[in-house]
């Protein structure tokens, strides 16, 4: 019996106002994909399969490098993170997985798995953090962990994935994230290539550690905190790591992490090409690795990158199953709503990218015609498929509008009562 967190009569109660239109809409959202060939029942079976894991520390509220506006009712630690995931996936039906963050999110790993079992919720990766000192630790990461001049704070770093790869099995998660804050911020302050040689001497001994089953995924990011140089920088560098460590190496995108403008699509097809895509962190920026919700910013670019995963997954590529994660950090909104939101919204990417004409495309693509190729994705993209991504909900039980449920739920204002305000929220920005 999972622990509701919020009643499920409030849910029915909400599903039962709108379950009328909700049919009228998906009928004929269904007698429109018929026309084109599209069965909406095959499409939203895929959808209610389709599943985004949450990250532990996406609940609080996120800060800048100017200052943190702390929520009213923020998770105190990991076993009210743990709350707050639960009713995004009640709600959702999308998200029964947290990505934990070690070690913002340390607890005894008997009490987190009984914690999860009890909500209904499993672990997908473990994320290390040798970006900032933890208290107390013996060697100070400031000027680099995995990759340090000092023999004695990699080692540090290396035993602290390890650690986290232990705590991982015992909750049952299957797979390592390591995103590191090394570089440098000035023109000669690092040799590169010793640098990237020491990286990868501490990450073949993160990769001999890792058990069998598990997958080690390792993400680029173009700069900051280090503003000249960064050791994992780009895709290239992911690749040439994934490629140097081995089979169970693979690399992870987090969207944030390019330039403006990259052609994220594009190394996502690359990656799949070469069997070494890991899985993603979706976001969405403007400008940098801002962080902002799922599909907030540009829609279409996650319907892009969609298009190539369902592409990839209808062609059949072995042994094709990356990790779908959120990498988030909510500082005006409510974390909650931005969470359910951003979970949607890359459903709906996934549902849009699954109505792609992908017969009439491939006669475009052989033909040189652009213009019809380009429209073939945009029929996609332009179709509104709220009511498919409503109706799955619903049918696994969760809300047909889950911001609107979780309103009429007082669940804020509740935990609001029993957590009283703390400085730190544990959110981060990775
Ligand atoms: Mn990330």
């Amino acid at each position: 019996m999972v622990d509701l967190k919020i009643a499920q009569d409030l849910v029915a109660t909400d599903n039962d106002k709108r379950a009328a239109a909700l049919k009228a809409d998906y009928e004929a959202l269904g007698a429109n994909l018929a026309r084109r060939g599209v069965d909406i029942e095959a499409v939203t079976r895929k959808v209610a399969e389709f599943f985004v894991a949450v990250p532990s520390w996406g609940v609080g509220t996120g800060g800048t490098r100017f200052a943190r506006f702390p929520g009213t009712g923020e998770p105190r630690g990991i076993f009210d993170k743990l709350d707050d995931c639960a009713v995004i996936n009640q709600l959702t039906q999308a998200t029964p997985n947290v990505s934990l963050h070690i070690p913002w999110d340390k607890a005894d790993a008997r009490e987190l798995k009984a914690k999860g079992d009890a909500l209904g919720l499993g672990f997908d990766a473990m994320n290390s953090n040798t970006f900032s000192d933890a208290l107390g630790q013996a060697h100070s990461y400031k000027y680099g962990s995995l990759s340090h001049t000092d023999a004695a704070t990699r080692a540090q770093a290396v035993e602290h994935n390890l650690e986290c790869i232990e705590i991982g099995r015992a909750i049952g998660s299957k797979a390592l994230t390591v995103w590191i804050g090394d570089g440098s911020n000035f023109p000669g302050q690092s040799h590169f290539t010793k640098a990237f040689e020491r990286y990868l001497a501490s990450m073949a001994d993160i990769y001999k550690a890792l058990p069998d089953d598990w997958k080690l995924f390792s993400e680029h990011k173009m700069y900051e905190p280090a503003f000249y140089s960064t050791i994992v920088q780009d895709w290239g560098t992911n690749y040439l790591i994934a490629q140097t460590l081995g089979p169970k190496a693979y690399c992870l995108v987090d969207l944030g992490h390019h330039a403006p403008n990259t052609n994220i699509e594009m190394i996502v097809a690359r990656l799949i090409q070469f069997g070494k895509l890991g899985g993603f962190h979706f976001n969405d920026s403007k400008y940098g690795d801002d962080d902002l919700d799922a599909g907030a910013i540009d829609p279409y670019r996650l319907f892009l990158v969609f298009n190539e995963l369902v592409d990839a997954e209808q062609r059949g590529v072995n042994d094709f199953n990356p990790a779908h994660m959120i990498d988030q950090s909510h500082n005006v909104t409510d974390p909650i709503e931005s969470l359910i939101n951003s979970a949607n919204e890359i459903r709906r990417a996934y549902a849009q990218a699954l109505i792609v004409d992908r017969k009439a495309l491939d006669g475009y693509q052989q033909d040189n015609d652009a213009l019809m190729a380009s429209e073939t994705l945009k029929r996609a993209y332009r179709a509104d498929v709220e009511p498919i991504l409503a109706e799955a909900r619903r049918r696994a039980g969760g809300a047909i509008d889950p911001i609107a449920a979780y309103r009429a739920s007082g669940y804020r204002k509740k935990v609001a009562a029993e957590r009283p305000a703390s400085v730190a929220g544990g959110g981060g920005i990775i």
